[in-house]
C-alpha cells in the first residue's frame, strides 16, 4: 500500500505522522509519497531527511504550483502499489484505522472513505460556521455524484489502483476535493465503503483553508456539470472580462468628466486600468493553482498587456472586416468580441500563467 500525503508547510508533522504510521502498520507492507509544493519551512527537505535513512518515504516535489487535488492525483501516479491511502500530513486524520481500511479493499470494497458524517464519526472541534459549510458543501455535491456517500469531501480515504486508472484522464484536477473528484469521474458503479473516525485538532502548523475554497469548490462542480462542453477557465476567463467592461466605463466616465481628460488619454487610461484588473482577478481567482506573486506578477502583467492588445487589434480588425462585407453591426461587433476572447486566453493561457514562475 501506498500512502499519499500532500504537504504545504507542514515540516513539524513530518517525523511523527511517519512515526504513527509505522506503529499503527506494523509489519504490512506500506510507503508514503510525500507531494510538497516547494513549501517554505523546508518541507521537502524534512522528509529527504528520513527517506535517507527509510526507503519506504519519498518525495515529490513540485515547484511553481499549488493545489490539493493535483498534488494527489501526481502522488498516486508516482507509485505502482495496488492499493493507496491518501491522508493529509497534519495528523487530523486518524491513522490507526488504515489497516480496518485495507482489511475493507481485501473484502472486495474499491474505495473505501473515512467518513466523519457516519455513526461513530465527527468533526471533533469545529466551530458552527465550519460545520454548516461543510454539510452545505456536502449537499451541493450530490448534483455529482452517482451514488450515495455520507462524506464525499473527506480528504481521508484509499483505493484500488484500477479505480484511479478508470478516470484518471476524466479528473478536474481543481480545488481542495479529490475524492469527490474520482467518485464523480468513475464511469462504473463502484464498490464503496465507509469508516467512520473522528477528524483531531491539527498537531502543528496552521490550516490553508480560506475563503477561496468556496470559489475553487464551485470551479469543481461547473466542471463536472457543463466542464465536458466549455471551459470552466474560459468562463471564468470571459466573466471576469465582462466585469472589466464596468471597470473600464467606470474610469473613463471619472477621467472624462471629473478630470477633464482628453477622450483619448482617458480610453487609453481606462483600457489599461481594466487590464490590470482582468489580470489581477484572473491570477487570483482562474489560475489560482499557477498564481503568480512578486516579479513574476508584473512580468505577468506585461505579458497580458502584450497579448490583450493583439487580442484587441484582432477583434477590430475581424468586426471591420464583417461590418464592412454586410454583417450587421451588433453581429460583426460579437464575432469580433468572441475571437478577441478566444485570443486573449488562449495565449495568456500559455504565455502568461504556462510559464515557469520564478
Ligand atoms: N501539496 C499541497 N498540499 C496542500 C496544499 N494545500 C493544503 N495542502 C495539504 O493538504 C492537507 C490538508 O490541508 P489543511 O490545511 O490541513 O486543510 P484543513 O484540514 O481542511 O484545514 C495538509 O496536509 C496540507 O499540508 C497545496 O496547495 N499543495
Ligand atoms: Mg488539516
Amino acid at each position: 500500500m501506498s500512502i499519499v500525503i500532500p504537504t504545504f508547510n507542514e515540516s513539524a508533522n513530518v517525523a511523527e505522522l511517519l512515526r504513527r504510521i509505522d506503529a499503527t502498520m506494523g509489519s504490512q507492507g506500506w510507503e508514503a509519497v510525500f507531494v510538497d509544493d516547494d513549501s517554505p519551512d523546508g518541507t521537502a527537505a524534512a522528509v529527504r531527511a528520513i527517506a535517507c535513512i527509510d526507503q519506504r518515504v519519498r518525495c515529490v516535489q513540485r515547484i511553481g504550483r499549488r493545489g490539493l487535488s493535483s498534488a494527489c492525483i501526481e502522488g498516486m501516479l508516482a507509485s505502482a502499489a495496488p492499493v493507496i491511502a491518501v491522508m493529509d500530513a497534519d495528523l487530523q486524520h486518524d491513522e490507526s484505522i488504515l489497516p480496518t481500511m485495507l482489511a475493507r479493499i481485501d473484502q472486495g470494497a474499491d474505495v473505501v472513505v473515512a467518513t466523519r458524517y457516519a455513526q461513530g464519526g465527527s468533526t471533533g472541534e469545529w466551530d458552527a460556521s465550519r460545520k454548516s459549510m461543510s454539510l452545505w458543501a456536502t449537499r451541493m455535491s450530490r448534483l455529482i455524484l452517482k451514488q450515495p456517500v455520507s462524506d464525499p469531501m473527506s480528504g481521508f480515504f484509499m483505493l484500488r489502483r484500477d479505480v484511479l486508472e478508470g478516470c484518471v484522464h476524466e479528473l478536474s484536477a481543481m480545488g481542495f476535493k479529490i475524492l469527490l473528484d474520482l467518485l464523480a469521474s468513475s464511469r462504473r458503479e463502484l464498490r464503496i465503503a465507509e469508516l467512520p473516525y473522528v477528524f483531531r485538532d491539527r498537531f502543528a502548523g496552521e490550516s490553508k483553508l480560506d475563503s477561496m475554497v468556496v470559489w475553487e469548490y464551485g470551479m469543481l462542480l461547473l466542471d463536472k456539470t457543463i466542464g465536458r462542453f466549455v471551459p470552466v477557465r474560459f468562463l471564468m476567463f470571459s466573466l471576469i472580462g465582462g466585469l472589466g467592461v464596468f471597470v473600464h466605463m467606470a474610469v473613463l466616465t471619472a477621467a472624462l468628466k471629473g478630470f477633464g481628460l482628453d477622450f483619448t488619454v482617458a480610453q487609453t487610461v481606462a483600457t489599461l486600468l481594466s487590464m490590470v484588473f482582468n489580470f489581477a482577478l484572473n491570477n487570483t481567482l482562474t489560475y489560482r493553482d499557477r498564481r503568480l506573486a512578486g516579479w513574476a506578477w508584473l512580468r505577468g502583467l506585461a505579458s497580458f498587456v502584450v497579448a490583450c492588445g493583439v487580442g484587441a487589434v484582432a477583434n477590430i480588425g475581424i468586426s471591420t472586416w464583417l461590418y464592412e462585407h454586410d454583417t450587421r453591426w451588433v453581429l460583426a461587433a460579437i464575432a469580433g468580441i468572441l475571437i478577441g476572447a478566444v485570443w486573449n486566453y488562449a495565449v495568456t493561457q500559455l504565455y502568461t500563467w504556462g510559464k515557469k514562475r520564478r
